[in-house]
C-alpha cells in the first residue's frame, strides 16, 4: 500500500467517527500530537499528588485522611493509565519520565500554585476536578481508542473526586465564620488559575484547529472554558460563595456567563516555570523518582527471573 492509500484509510476513519488503534497507521504529526498531550495528561496527574499530599498528614479527622487518600492513590491510577496509552504510541514512560524531570515537557500550569489552607482541599477537588471534568468528558470520543477508553475511567474517578471537593466546602460552609473566610479565600486564589486550565484563548491556541480536524479534542479552549464558568455560577451560589469576578454576569442573548479575562501573562509565565511552585514540584518529582530508582531494579530482576524459571 502506498502512503496515500494510508492517509486515505486514515481519513475514512476520522469521517466516520471510528476508533485509530495502536497497529493502525497514523501521520507523524497525528502521533507526535497525542504524545504531546497524553504525556503531558499523565505528568499533570503525578504531579497533581503533590498539591493536595501535603495535606495527607494533617487531615483534620480520620475520615478526611481516608478520602484525601483515596483520591491521591486514584490520581497515581490516573498517571499509570496514561502513561500506558503513551506507550500504544511507541513512547517509552522511562524516557517520558525523564522528560518531565529535566524540563522538557509541560503539565497543567494548576498545579504550581500553593495548597496554603484545608479548605484548598476542597477547592482543587470543586474546581481543579471540575475544570478537569468539562475538559475530560469530550476526550470519552477522541479519536485515538487507547486515549478515549482511559478517560472513560478516568472521568468516573473525577467525579468522585469533584464531590468529596464540594461536600468538603459545603461542610465548612455550614461551620464557623473564620471557617467560612478561609474557604472564600481559597475560591479567590483557585477561581482564575483554574480557568486558564483551558489552554490559552482559541485566537493564541496554535493546536486547537488540528487536533479537532483529527478528533483528538472535540471542543475549543474557549468553549470548554464557558461551559466551566456556566456551571459553576450555580453551584458557588448554593455553597455561598463569591466568584472573584467582577464582569461575571448572565448574558441572556448568548444564554451563557459573560467573564472578565484570565490574566494571560501570568498563564504564561507558569508554563514557562516562572508559577509560584515549579521549581518545588519539579524537584519533588526529580527526588522521588532517583529515590525510586531501587524499587524499579528490583521489580525488573524479579520479573527476569520469573520469566526464566
Ligand atoms: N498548562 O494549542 P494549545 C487533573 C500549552 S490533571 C500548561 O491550546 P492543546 C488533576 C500546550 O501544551 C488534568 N500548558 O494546546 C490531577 C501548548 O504547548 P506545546 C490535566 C498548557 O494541547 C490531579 C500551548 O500551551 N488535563 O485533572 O491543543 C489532581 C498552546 O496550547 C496549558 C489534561 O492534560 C495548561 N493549562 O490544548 C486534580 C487534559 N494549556 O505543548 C486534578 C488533556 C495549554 O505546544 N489536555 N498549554 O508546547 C488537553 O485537553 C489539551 O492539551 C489542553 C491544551 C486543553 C490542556
Amino acid at each position: 500500500m502506498t502512503t496515500t492509500d494510508l492517509q486515505a484509510g486514515f481519513d475514512e476513519t476520522i469521517a466516520h467517527e471510528w476508533r485509530v488503534e495502536p497497529r493502525d497507521w497514523m501521520p507523524d504529526g497525528y502521533r507526535r500530537t497525542l504524545v504531546r498531550q497524553v504525556a503531558q495528561h499523565a505528568h499533570s496527574e503525578i504531579i497533581g499528588m503533590q498539591p493536595e499530599g501535603g495535606w495527607l498528614t494533617r487531615a483534620p479527622s480520620l475520615r478526611r485522611k481516608q478520602v484525601l487518600m483515596a483520591k491521591v492513590q486514584d490520581e497515581a491510577g490516573h498517571g499509570l493509565y496514561l502513561y500506558s496509552a503513551a506507550e500504544t504510541l511507541g513512547v517509552d514512560r522511562d524516557d517520558l519520565t525523564q522528560q518531565l524531570v529535566d524540563s522538557r515537557q509541560k503539565y497543567s500550569s494548576i498545579f504550581n500554585y500553593p495548597a496554603l489552607s484545608y479548605a484548598d482541599v476542597g477547592t482543587i477537588g470543586w474546581l481543579v476536578d471540575g475544570a478537569a471534568i468539562c475538559n475530560q468528558v469530550p476526550l470519552c470520543r477522541s479519536s485515538y481508542g487507547p486515549y478515549a477508553r482511559a478517560m472513560i475511567r478516568v472521568c468516573k474517578e473525577e467525579s468522585f473526586h469533584q464531590r468529596q471537593g464540594y461536600e468538603l466546602l459545603m461542610t465548612m460552609m455550614n461551620g464557623t465564620d473564620a471557617q467560612r473566610a478561609m474557604v472564600q479565600e481559597s475560591v479567590d486564589r483557585f477561581w482564575w488559575p483554574s480557568l486558564m486550565m483551558f489552554g490559552p484563548p482559541d485566537a493564541d491556541s496554535p493546536n486547537t484547529e488540528q487536533s479537532m480536524a483529527w478528533g483528538i479534542k472535540r471542543h475549543t479552549n474557549d468553549e470548554l472554558r464557558q461551559r466551566f464558568v456556566d456551571m459553576s455560577v450555580p453551584q458557588a451560589a448554593a455553597l455561598g460563595v463569591t466568584l472573584p469576578d467582577p464582569d461575571l454576569a448572565w448574558n441572556d442573548d448568548r444564554g451563557a456567563h459573560d467573564f472578565g479575562e484570565p490574566d494571560w501573562s501570568e498563564f504564561a509565565a507558569v508554563v514557562r516555570g516562572d508559577g509560584p511552585c515549579n521549581v518545588q514540584r519539579v524537584a519533588h518529582r526529580r527526588a522521588a523518582h532517583e529515590d525510586g530508582a531501587w524499587v524499579r531494579e528490583a521489580a525488573t530482576a524479579f520479573a527476569a527471573k520469573q520469566a526464566a524459571s
